[in-house]
């Protein structure tokens, strides 16, 4: 069994010279750790620390930051000043800051590994050209052989796609009758499902980068394309202004660090477009990550957010061979984010600069960074009338316990515009999704990543109607109580509101360990009463929910 370490030439010679401290303090593992913590850091630190450890939600996790140093002190300088007992504790309790305690979903042994896999040299995978992406791609039903019709006689505008996070699956759930009409394979840790302008297809992409492309006019719903667009990706959308309706799709890969544009009925690649490049600081960086995708109404363009760089590009997809981009400078890592009501004005999560950047798609410019407290993690925000300020958008926060709401309404409102209106508490830090709907008087918001089990199992609930109260306090709902589900050792985290195409009904996930049984609850918005508990033995670890209508329109 071969060891690989960070410098075995270095050690070596260390021992020649007689230096034994070097070898003892030189972290190593063998190939089969190795590789199994290869696998683990991409599953579940990637995402928030960076293929090559540059940090983005995560810190950096560069050698020079998590090692110690030969002569067995900590590096000095840095944040982290880290090291083998310190890398554990950390990983096993997590932190204040927002990252996760791992003691309930890896062994001691993995933990162990892990932390000693992010001293070592990280290793650099391999870029995914046009060749790699058209030999994986699959058209399993090609358009002539799909109906021309719907052929089943589901309410398709009320199907739920949901995530099914460990398992590599989405379930279709029909939302008039709650009964889950299949499940279908996807990729590993599906991240988001999105709609085509005309609501036939969903587009579901995988953390490992794969995208599938499912038809819903079909009797039952299948996938009927594949393509493995790269090894991590986190977005997808669909060009969705008059004229291109359906004609493309567009996925960004935090691995490589580009965007591929396909033919949205078949997916086959049309172009690749990296966005390796120079930060707002002027730095170049290896690797910028492509975060949220929207699709903008005003124009043939998508809004395409680079996480690393802090930079917007405006994609103008009516001539893809000569593409246009407008390349908008904002604020570093940005995350995730949503449109304003009146869908002109995008506002994204720069998060680790506490910061929402605001961009109007028609002006093609940056109109706004916004301070916030921090952290902030809208999923898609929520926007709604606020009895005092007028029309805002609303985000919760990773890292503060409040909900921050932002004035959208420029012409009417312009004294609030681009501003901090109002803050209200939550129960907790550690949220991650707040939701309304055009049709409620109610804004939920989940805590799925607070440290304490009975803050994450539970919702807030605010009356909008209260909001320009003074001391507004929310209603704390413990969703998890609900679902009567067994006892298990894992915390049922509360996660990602869905509103039904109607907006009468408000659904929830509990996303429990990846063997336990678990359940999405469905509430009723104006009782706030549990409504319906979808059970059934396929819904393991749901997370994120994707109502066809409100996904389609961009409801939110
Ligand atoms: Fe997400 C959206 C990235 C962890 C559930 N997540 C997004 C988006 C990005 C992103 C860039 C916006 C996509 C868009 O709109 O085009 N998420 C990341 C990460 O990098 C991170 C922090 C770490 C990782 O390894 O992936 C991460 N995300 C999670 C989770 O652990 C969540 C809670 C559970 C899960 O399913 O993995 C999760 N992310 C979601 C959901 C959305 C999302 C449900 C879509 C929200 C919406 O309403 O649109």
């Amino acid at each position: 069994m071969k060891n690989i370490s960070m410098s075995a030439l270095g050690i070596a010679v260390g021992l020649v010279l007689g230096s034994s401290m070097v070898s003892a303090a030189e972290p190593s593992l063998s190939d089969e750790a190795f590789a199994a913590s290869k696998r683990i850091y991409f599953e579940r630190c990637a995402g928030c620390h960076g293929v090559l450890r540059k940090g983005a939600t995560g810190k950096s996790l560069e050698p020079s930051w998590t090692k110690k140093k030969d002569d067995g002190t900590v590096e000095e300088g840095g944040t982290l000043k880290l090291g083998q007992e310190r890398l554990e504790k950390i990983i096993t309790l997590g932190t204040e800051g927002g990252m996760v305690n791992y003691d309930d979903i890896l062994t001691k042994e993995e933990i162990k590994n892990i932390a000693t896999y992010i001293q070592l040299e990280p290793p650099v995978p391999p870029e995914w050209g046009m060749q790699d992406q058209l030999a994986s791609w699959k058209l399993i039903v090609p358009p002539e052989k799909r109906p021309t019709k719907q052929m089943s006689k589901i309410n398709l505008d009320n199907v739920f796609s949901v995530t099914l996070r460990d398992t590599g699956e989405v379930a279709l759930i029909d939302g008039d009758n709650k009964k889950v009409i299949t499940v279908l394979k996807t990729g590993y840790a599906v991240h988001i499902s999105r709609m085509s302008a005309s609501g036939r297809y969903i587009y579901v992409i995988g953390r490992d980068g794969l995208t599938s492309l499912v038809d819903l006019w079909m009797k039952t719903p299948e996938v009927v394309a594949t393509i493995k667009s790269g090894m991590d990706a986190r977005s997808v959308d669909t060009s969705k202004f008059k004229g291109y309706e359906d004609k493309y799709a567009v996925v960004g890969t935090y691995w490589p660090p580009q965007y591929t544009i396909y033919e949205g009925d078949t997916l086959k690649p049309l172009k690749i477009v990296s966005t390796r490049s120079v930060t707002v600081d002027g730095e170049y960086h290896p690797e910028p990550r492509v975060a949220s995708i929207v699709a903008s109404s005003f124009k043939p363009e998508w809004v395409i957010n680079i996480k690393e760089t802090g930079l917007v590009k405006l994609v103008d997809y009516s001539d893809i061979k000569n593409l246009k981009e407008i390349t908008i400078e904002s604020s570093k890592f940005l995350h995730d984010g949503g449109w304003d009501a009146s869908k002109r004005y995008f506002l994204v999560a720069a998060n680790m600069s506490n910061q929402v950047v605001v961009i109007d798609a028609k002006e093609g410019k940056l109109v706004a960074i916004v301070d916030t407290e921090k952290k902030p993690h809208p999923g898609r925000g929520a926007n709604f009338v606020h009895p005092k300020f007028g029309p805002v958008w609303a985000t919760s926060h990773l890292g503060a316990d409040v909900i921050t709401m932002i004035g959208t309404d420029p012409k009417k409102h312009p004294d609030n515009a681009w501003k901090v209106v109002q803050t209200v508490p939550i129960h907790g830090s550690g949220s991650l999704f707040v939701k309304t709907h055009p049709k409620s008087k109610n804004l939920w918001a989940d805590a799925p990543l607070n440290p304490e089990p009975s803050i994450a199992q539970s919702v807030a609930v605010y009356n909008i109607g209260d909001l320009g109260k003074e001391g507004v306090e929310p209603e704390i709902i413990d969703v998890a109580a609900m679902a009567e589900l067994p006892e298990t050792k894992a915390t049922k985290r509360v996660v990602h509101a869905e509103y039904n195409s109607t907006g009468d009904e408000v659904w929830f996930s509990i996303w429990a360990g990846k063997t336990d049984s678990s359940a999405i609850v469905v509430i009723d918005d104006k009782t706030r009463k549990v409504k319906t508990v979808i059970k059934d033995p396929r819904i393991i670890t749901p997370t994120g929910k994707f109502n066809v209508h409100n996904t389609q329109h961009d409801i939110y």
